[in-house]
């Protein structure tokens, strides 16, 4: 098959705005869930302050970014000074600490990619993977917030996008499809390539914000409040930019050269990073690059086969966006 890019939308594109608009409104968490989980924080703050009273929680992931749908579990990060701990045993301790204090399932899993304890507080009915000193993730949640203030059209873009991944099944990293932290840089770094541009780009203006996590140098422009107004001069609307988003993945990208970058607010190509081939099992055949761990591909889980279903995805919706009289149904169809 050979599609064309294409530069011209459907005339009537305007007509799906209200929509799109309506699923998201549907798709944010309400008030009270904030609620909820800063009540959760406070009883694990207590019993983790007690047994370690320099080490301190943070959220992270999209109960934190500003990305997260409602119901939600939440992930929680519990930064311990000591580098060189071991992170099974205090797992297993913090498990231990935490199974005398009404929360139900508290389980350490020491041996997963990332070692974490799991558990579910009836009071509130949050479930919640607690791991520990991945700063990293604490910062890059930050910088995605950070990048949703500066215009709502990032937060419903996003939106729209992660529910039509979760839809159709293409947001399984443990199937070689991407996370929902991938898909939302993607949307960043596609909303900082529009002309003109409706993001910027943070790390490439003045530092205001600098942090050292595990000797990587993260620092970008944090200031986001003077950045309001930033996108105005571009007056695309969401069902204009869904559409974009899905004909650029099916037909514009150059999968054999370029890696997206939200670092360097442009296309990177593979060859200067040496992403051309296949190394152990990062096959590079999506490339999106971390914003602060560089040398990292979150397209990495992608294989061969994952590629193929990913890129028809891509085709398909593009297709919907296109012609589809009523793409909101069609879009969002489980698989
Ligand atoms: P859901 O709404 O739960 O689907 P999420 O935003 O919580 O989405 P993930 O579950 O993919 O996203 O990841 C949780 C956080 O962990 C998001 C990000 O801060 C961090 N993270 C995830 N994958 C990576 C990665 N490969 N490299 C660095 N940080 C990551
Ligand atoms: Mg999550």
């Amino acid at each position: 098959r050979n599609y064309r890019s294409r530069t011209e939308c459907r005339g009537d594109i305007q007509r799906l705005n209200p929509s799109f608009l309506t699923i998201y409104e549907s798709l944010i968490p309400p008030n009270e869930e904030k609620e909820k989980q800063k009540q959760l924080m406070a009883l694990l703050d207590k019993h983790v302050k007690k047994e370690w009273p320099e080490a301190r929680l943070f959220l992270y992931g999209s109960c934190a970014n500003s990305f997260g749908f409602r119901k939600s579990d939440i992930d929680v990060c519990l930064a311990i000074g000591d580098a060189d701990i071991d992170k099974a045993e205090i797992l297993l301790k913090l498990a231990d600490i935490l199974k005398s204090d009404h929360l139900e399932n508290v389980q350490a899993l020491t041996r997963a990619r990332v070692p974490i304890v799991k558990l579910m507080d009836p009071t509130t009915g949050i479930s919640c993977d607690i791991c520990v000193n991945n700063l990293l993730a604490v910062i890059n949640t930050k910088l995605l917030r950070d990048y949703s203030k500066i215009d709502v059209r990032l937060r419903q873009l996003a939106f729209i996008i992660k529910h039509w991944a979760k839809s159709r099944g293409v947001n399984e990293t443990y199937q070689g499809t991407l996370s929902s932290y991938a898909y939302v840089l993607m949307c960043i770094h596609f909303l900082q390539m529009r002309s003109p541009p409706i993001l910027p780009c943070l790390q490439e203006m003045e530092t205001t914000y600098k942090i050292n996590v595990d000797n990587v140098e993260c620092s970008y422009f944090d200031q986001v409040d003077k950045l309001q107004g930033f996108g105005s001069r571009n007056n695309e609307t969401i069902a204009q930019l869904v559409w974009g988003f899905f004909n650029y993945w099916a037909h514009s990208h150059d999968y054999a050269n370029d890696v997206i970058s939200i670092r360097s607010g442009s296309l990177v190509s593979k060859r200067a990073k040496d992403w051309t081939r296949r190394i152990g099992n990062d096959r590079h055949l999506i490339c999106i690059e971390d914003p602060f761990e560089v040398s990292h591909d979150l397209g990495r889980v992608v294989d061969k086969r994952s590629i193929r279903v990913l890129r028809e995805e891509f085709e398909r919706a593009a297709e919907i966006m296109q012609f589809d009289p009523n793409p909101c149904v069609k879009l969002f169809e489980p698989y």
